[in-house]
């Protein structure tokens, strides 16, 4: 059978080496990646030969601005891997999930394993990982690399998504936003295949310099769609790029609202 790649994404600490190592034995290969000096390893999984996993360098998003989110993004866009395991420190979970919003818009098989449950259950916090699944529209495991718990059933959901090819489903924006962002979706051309037609749709709106370089649009899509987000920043009082980051902190309010109990004691007094 053909060897299934999934990628080890997340923030940085997020226990992605923890996780690396429990699962292959800690045998990975250790290298760099091409042209940059962000380290790459690759090893397959123990329990599971046909999985190779990929330890990415961690990031806080997947903006192109530095050495290490530009790595993590061109694997993640680049066809090798099958899946992507997003790994989510669960005791920074509004923080964690900026970065998981913009895994998921890939449009790549992603399973969001929740890591460091041993201390979030410590703590006494309460994450419904059922919500939390249905909001993010994929599978989601509560996880401790460190005490080995829940991670074969994260290894089984990973090698169920790399086969299965389910893509999540993203959480919509704003109606006004999301508007924008399915007719930029329809002015783009026929080769962009449509599990990332969204992604690069989001990626237009913000002006994201690799998008206007790795779409080819027509000179007339590309006036196009400038018409259309310079008319939603004017309608917006905002610029393109901030109003996607406002739009990505309203969704992380409510799934943290919806999803997310504290311990008592752990909330705030002037709430
Ligand atoms: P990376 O930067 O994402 O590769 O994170 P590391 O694997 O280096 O882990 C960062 C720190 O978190 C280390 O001190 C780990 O021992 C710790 N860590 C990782 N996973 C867990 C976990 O499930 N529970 C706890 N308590 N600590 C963890
Ligand atoms: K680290
Ligand atoms: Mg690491």
């Amino acid at each position: 059978a053909s060897s299934l790649n999934v990628a080890l994404a997340g923030n940085p600490n997020c226990g992605k080496t923890t996780l690396f190592n429990l699962v292959t034995g800690q045998n990975g290969y250790v290298g760099n990646w091409p042209g940059v000096t962000v380290e790459k390893k690759e090893a397959r999984v123990r329990a599971d030969h046909q999985i190779t996993v990929t330890d990415l360098p961690g990031i806080y998003s997947l903006s192109p601005y530095s050495p290490e989110e530009r790595v993590s993004r061109d694997y993640l866009m680049s066809g090798v891997p099958d899946a992507v395991v997003n790994i989510v420190d669960a005791t920074n979970l509004e923080r964690n999930l900026y970065l998981s919003l913009q895994i998921i818009e890939t449009g790549l098989p992603t399973v969001i394993a929740l890591n460091m449950g041993d201390l979030v259950e410590r703590a006494g916090d309460r994450i419904d990982t059922k919500a939390l699944s249905r909001r993010l529209g994929c599978p989601v495991i509560m996880i401790s690399a460190l005490k080995n718990k829940g991670v074969d059933e994260l290894i089984a959901e990973a090698r169920q998504a790399a086969t299965q090819k389910a893509r999540p489903s993203s959480p919509a924006f704003d109606t006004s936003i999301e508007c924008v962002v399915s007719r930029i979706e329809q002015l783009l051309p026929a080769s962009v295949a449509a599990r990332e037609r969204r992604y690069w749709a989001v990626k237009l709106f913000e002006r994201d310099a690799d998008a206007l370089t790795r779409v080819h649009l027509s000179r007339d899509s590309a006036a196009c769609i400038e018409q259309l987000v310079s008319d939603c920043e004017r309608d917006c009082s905002d610029d393109a790029e901030s109003i996607i980051t406002s739009e990505r902190y309203a969704t992380i309010a409510h799934i943290i609202d919806d999803c997310l109990k504290r311990a008592p004691e752990k909330m705030s007094v002037s709430e």
